[in-house]
C-alpha cells in the first residue's frame, strides 16, 4: 500500500495537467453517425466529445452508442449511419470540471470516468484530463519519494 499524502499532488492545478482541445478527437453534434464512426476507427479512442460549431461542449459518443443506435430486431442496419445525427445518439449525462475544480475531486471523478471534459463557465470546450496523464504524475510522485 502507498500512501497518497503529498500535498503538492493532492493541491495540484489541473490545468497543468489537461490535453488542449487542439489535440483532442472530437466531432460536432450535426455530423453523421458515419463520420463519428470513421473519427474514432482513425483515432482509436473508445468514447471522445461531442462539441458544436462555437466549441461547446454537447456530449460524448462512442462506437458502442452508434452501434447500439443501429441495431435493427434482425440485423444491423447499416444504412442508418449516414441518416442519424451524433446529436440523437451521444450521451449528454455526464460530469465536467473547469481549471478551477479541486484536483482531489477530479481524481475521485477518474475513477468511474476514463477521461473528464474541462469546460469554462461559458460551456466552452478546454481539453481533457485522463486517466493515463494522472497515473504518470502518480507514478512519477511515487518514484522521487523513494
Ligand atoms: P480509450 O480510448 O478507451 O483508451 C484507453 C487507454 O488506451 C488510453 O487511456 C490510452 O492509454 C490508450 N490509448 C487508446 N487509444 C490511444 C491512442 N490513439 N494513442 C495513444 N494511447 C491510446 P487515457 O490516455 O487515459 O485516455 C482515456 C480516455 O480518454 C480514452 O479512452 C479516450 O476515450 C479519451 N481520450 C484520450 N486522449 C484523447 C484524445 N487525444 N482525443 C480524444 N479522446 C481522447
Amino acid at each position: 500500500m502507498f500512501s497518497l499524502h503529498s500535498k503538492a499532488f493532492l493541491e495540484a492545478n489541473i490545468a497543468d495537467f489537461i490535453i488542449p482541445s487542439e489535440k483532442v478527437a472530437h466531432v460536432q453534434r450535426a455530423n453523421t453517425l458515419e463520420h463519428a464512426l470513421l473519427v474514432l476507427t482513425k483515432s482509436g479512442y473508445s468514447s471522445i466529445p461531442v462539441l458544436d460549431p462555437q466549441f461547446r461542449l454537447q456530449g460524448l459518443i462512442s462506437s458502442s452508442m452508434i452501434t447500439d443506435s443501429i441495431l435493427g430486431l434482425e440485423q444491423i442496419e447499416f444504412d442508418q449511419l449516414d441518416k442519424k445525427k451524433v446529436e440523437e445518439v451521444m450521451d449528454t449525462g455526464f460530469p465536467t470540471i473547469s481549471l478551477q475544480t479541486q484536483f482531489k475531486k477530479a481524481l475521485k471523478l477518474l475513477i468511474d470516468h476514463p477521461f473528464l471534459c474541462v469546460v469554462d463557465d461559458e460551456g466552452l470546450f478546454e481539453g481533457i484530463m485522463t486517466r493515463r496523464v494522472i497515473l504518470k504524475q502518480l507514478n512519477q510522485n511515487l518514484h522521487s519519494a523513494e
